[in-house]
């Protein structure tokens, strides 16, 4: 059946506190500039930009019993949980422009809110060269970008992880990691002892994309919200130069566009961030550009010229 295109909200969080490489901050407007509201526009989707949070400076201290200015992530966090809250209570699809990662744990706590009071469930699908899985003990760098999705699940500091309310916002099984491919020991161990899903670029590799976006999208049903957190480094850096931290060896430009196509086949995308765009490393703005291109594609851009034989999902 048809269903009516969603209101989008896009919401600008300028900040690379989280990182380790300063420039995200300015990933929201270069995803403006790359026409990220007219390609929506353009597929009948409704988008209200709904500007940028403030929030404070980036300080490029050293790292503080295991964290990098965790008081910036924090205050930068909020207010990303405040706008995604208010943008799903408003019934549009809030989509975050980072910014760096750590502001994930704003984003999907504030989703993991609204689906807990609607009684929906949440799978979120982590897209990204890194498992983001550390902690103060685990992490090599102090970066909270290298966090997020432990922090999410109840490990990291109590200003992050409770965040949305008492407990953790999600649980491992509620998430799906897709183009895993740098991993830190430590953290390595602590992904597996917490059994998260993980679909690395080995999987990938042997069973294709095809097989691994099934498998992700296993058990999505009508009452499912889907979250998608895009880190832009997930893409091979030879088609997405512009992110702070590159690792060889990504999901092609096929690949990626087939990722995107299946979760839209699925109908229930519910909210999205996309993050680590750094447009001080990248050429001509050209990774803001296939970001926006791939987002078309997560919202119904479709090429297809078989559909009605392709077409066997949601
Ligand atoms: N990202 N695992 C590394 C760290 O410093 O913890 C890299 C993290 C990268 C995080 O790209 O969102
Ligand atoms: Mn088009
Ligand atoms: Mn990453
Ligand atoms: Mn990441």
């Amino acid at each position: 059946d048809v269903v009516a295109p969603p209101t989008v909200a896009l919401i600008g969080a300028p900040t690379d506190v989280g990182a380790g490489a300063r420039g995200a901050s300015m990933g929201p407007e270069a995803l403006r500039v790359a026409g990220l509201h007219t390609a929506l526009a353009h597929h009948g989707v409704v988008v209200e930009d709904w500007g940028n949070l403030s929030g404070p400076a980036n300080p490029w201290q050293p790292a503080v019993d295991g964290y990098r200015h965790l008081d910036e992530v924090v205050q930068w966090n909020r207010a990303v949980h405040r706008a995604v809250g208010a943008a799903l209570a408003q019934g549009r699809l809030p989509i975050l422009l980072g910014g760096d990662h750590c502001l994930a744990v704003g984003s999907i706590s504030a989703v993991a809110q609204h689906c807990r009071a609607r009684g929906q469930k949440l799978r979120v699908l982590w897209l990204d060269a890194h498992a983001d899985f550390n902690t103060s003990a685990l992490t090599p760098s102090g970066n909270l970008h290298g966090m997020p999705l432990a922090c999410l699940c109840g490990f990291g500091p109590a200003a992050l992880v409770h965040l949305g309310g008492q407990g953790p916002a999600v649980q491992p099984q509620q998430v799906r990691q897709i183009g895993i491919r740098s991993v830190d020991a430590g953290e390595k161990r602590f992904v597996h002892e917490q059994g998260l899903e993980v679909y690395d670029m080995r999987y990938i590799d042997e069973m294709g994309m095809r097989h691994t976006m099934e498998q992700a999208l296993a058990g999505v049903d009508a009452d499912t919200h889907l979250h998608v957190s895009f880190d832009v480094d997930f893409l091979d850096p030879e088609i997405a130069p512009g992110v702070g931290t590159t690792v060889p060896g990504g999901p092609t430009y096929r690949e990626a566009q087939l990722c995107m196509e299946m979760i839209a086949d699925t109908g229930r995308l519910g909210s999205l961030d996309i993050v680590e765009l750094n447009p001080a490393l990248d050429v001509r703005n050209r990774t803001a550009q296939l970001a926006v291109d791939l987002v078309e594609s997560l919202f119904g851009k479709s090429t297809l010229m078989r559909e009605h034989q392709v077409r066997r999902r949601g």
